[in-house]
């Protein structure tokens, strides 16, 4: 008895494995699976006031070009041919357009690195250029005066870094001024992650 019941069970969770696995392409299962080998590009919803479009690059873009997909430009770096070399440890941060109109600004970012990024939106002093701060001992500028960080993974506003392919946003009232964004991960201002955006008068 104990052989023909152990047979049967089995039976029954072959059947009803054999139906699980049958119903999984139209289900949840097949979309499970396809998120794990290769998350979907992240969707921006739409932003209010001026848009701006912040990309950043580091040496490892270029790898991100293997697969263009239909939603627009890799990045000024994600076309990038040639060898730079191994020595090449430059990053970027790119902003379009660099001037806009006071009011609701909204910045959108997308990571085109291999690398985590953030970006961080300070007030640039009058008289001071891009690319001028000092990092500290811990490789980072002072953000004291941050008006806004955009670190979220597909999502606005902060949180622990945009990973690479991802994108993040945030609306913000700027005054008419110049502002300097940067990364402020460890070394990457050092390293050319900074950006002016002018904002003017209306
Ligand atoms: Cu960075």
């Amino acid at each position: 008895m104990r052989t023909h019941d152990a047979g049967l069970a089995g039976m029954v969770t072959a059947v009803m494995l054999a139906a699980v696995v049958a119903g999984e392409p139209a289900a949840m299962g097949a979309t499970t699976a396809t998120e794990a080998q290769h998350r979907p590009e992240c969707t921006v919803p739409s932003l209010p006031g001026h848009v701006v479009d912040v990309t950043l690059a580091d040496p490892g873009s270029r790898m991100m070009s293997r697969s263009p997909g239909p939603s627009g430009s890799p990045g000024p770096y994600g076309t990038m041919s040639g060898s730079p070399g191994p020595q090449d440890t430059r990053m970027r941060l790119s902003v379009t357009p660099a001037t806009v109109p006071a009011g609701t600004v909204s910045l959108r970012v997308a990571n085109t690195g291999a690398l985590a990024h953030e970006v961080l939106v300070l007030p640039l002093p009058s008289g001071q250029t891009i690319g001028q701060r000092e990092p500290g001992s811990d490789q980072r500028i002072d953000e004291a005066d941050s008006l806004g960080e955009v670190s979220h993974d597909c999502a606005a506003g902060k949180g622990e870094g945009i990973s690479p392919g991802s994108k993040g946003w945030i609306t913000l009232t700027l005054r008419p001024g110049r502002y300097e964004l940067v990364c402020n991960f460890p070394d990457h201002y050092a390293r050319g992650m900074y950006a002016e955006l002018d904002v003017t008068g209306r």
